[in-house]
């Protein structure tokens, strides 16, 4: 079973996304383990997006991602990043496919309401710095055999 960290961005709280969010993963059969509304500082917001330090665009992700609220979440499924970076679509607007949570809601590369790891050194790394071990809960979801 594999882990992912997934995150609402500051668009999608003050859009009212949130539930369509979540809805599209537990449609697909994953497993929250952990979620919470929180302000992301700029010192976290660096942290969490240290690759993109330099790049053209990172100062205005930095600024919208401690814009306001964002919705931090560890969803638990097979080969969960793959498929939820298969919901969430693409990051170029003009490549997101409708159907993806992108391609039916968002249409601007920076802002584009949900954060999802994408690989799995990338999804240990956020869920560290997001959540504590503790805060991951273990819990039975009777999807099972049929998802
Ligand atoms: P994310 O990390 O947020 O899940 O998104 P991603 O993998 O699809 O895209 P990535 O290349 O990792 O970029 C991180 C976030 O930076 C913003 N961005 N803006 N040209 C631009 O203005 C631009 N390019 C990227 C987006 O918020 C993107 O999700
Ligand atoms: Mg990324």
């Amino acid at each position: 079973m594999e882990r992912t960290f997934l995150m609402v961005k500051p668009d999608g709280i003050q859009r009212g996304l949130i539930g369509k969010i979540i809805s599209r993963m537990e449609d697909k059969g994953f497993k929250m383990i952990a979620g919470k509304l929180m302000f992301v500082s700029e010192e976290l917001a660096k942290v969490h997006y240290q690759e993109h330090e330099g790049k053209p665009f990172f100062e205005k992700l930095v600024n919208f991602i401690t814009s306001g609220p964002v919705f931090a979440m560890v969803w638990e499924g097979d080969d969960i990043i793959a498929l939820s970076r298969n919901l969430i679509g693409k990051t170029n607007p003009s490549e997101a496919m409708p159907g993806t949570i992108r391609g039916d809601f968002a249409s601007h590369a920076t802002f584009n309401l949900i954060h999802g790891s994408d690989s799995k050194a990338s999804a240990d790394r956020e869920i560290g710095i997001y959540f504590t071990p503790e805060q991951l809960l273990s819990y039975d979801k009777s999807i099972s055999p049929w998802i």
